[in-house]
């Protein structure tokens, strides 16, 4: 069975990516699975820049194919804000009650449509002969007003999908696969990976 890795260390993003790609016919590895834990810079200006960093590097350093995920939350009240900064926002070690309740807080005069956002996801993959291709999803939402739900991960508890009626935080895995960024991305780049194997 052909191995692919992928390059994250974030457990969250891995629970979700074997859920997304189970049905293919690879041993899917994580950074931990393979003992590896590389300090990446992410200095790029772009999800794909940051994406292509990441699986680039753990292609070269294993000759394997390297998928690697750059996402984060676009706030347009922000700026769009945190963006490619979602995980360094406020510092890394800072807790994401915190990071949340602080983006609440920054639209306490917002309108209701002006507390419009969105997860960006950009998927890389990186092939052993240096080829590398990338595919970008979004979801649209509004910031909620309240911290909820206890799925997910990060800024899910304040990611309200309208068409749903509920943060991504209160949504069974099942249906956040299938509609947020990291499901439609990793969707795409399957039929890539599959054409490959
Ligand atoms: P790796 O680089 O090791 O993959 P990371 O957490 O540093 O892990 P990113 O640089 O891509 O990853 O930052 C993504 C951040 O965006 C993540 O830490 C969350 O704060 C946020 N994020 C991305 N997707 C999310 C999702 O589906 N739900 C909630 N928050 C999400």
């Amino acid at each position: 069975m052909r191995k692919v890795i992928f390059a994250t260390s974030n457990e969250g993003k891995m629970k979700e990516i074997r859920e997304i790609l189970e049905g293919l016919d690879i041993e899917l590895l994580s950074m931990k699975d393979i003992g590896l834990n590389p300090d990446i810079e992410e200095n790029g200006k772009t999800f794909e820049d940051n994406a292509i960093i990441k699986a680039r590097t753990v292609m070269e350093l294993t000759n394997e194919l390297v998928l690697a995920d750059d996402s984060g939350l676009e706030v347009d009240y922000m700026d769009k804000a945190p963006g490619v900064y979602s995980a360094r926002f406020m510092g890394e070690e800072t807790s994401y009650h915190i990071k949340n309740q602080y983006i609440i807080d920054q639209l306490a005069e917002a309108s209701e449509e002006e507390r419009s956002a969105r997860f960006v996801c950009a998927i890389a993959c990186a092939f052993p002969n240096g080829e590398v291709i990338t595919r970008r999803a979004t979801i649209e939402g509004f910031i909620a007003k309240q911290i909820v739900g206890t799925n997910g991960f990060g800024y899910d508890p304040i990611f309200y999908v309208p068409e749903y009626g509920c943060t991504t935080a209160q949504m069974a895995s099942e249906i956040k696969n299938v509609i947020s960024h990291r499901g439609k991305a990793l969707q795409a780049i399957k039929d890539v990976i599959a054409d490959y194997l």
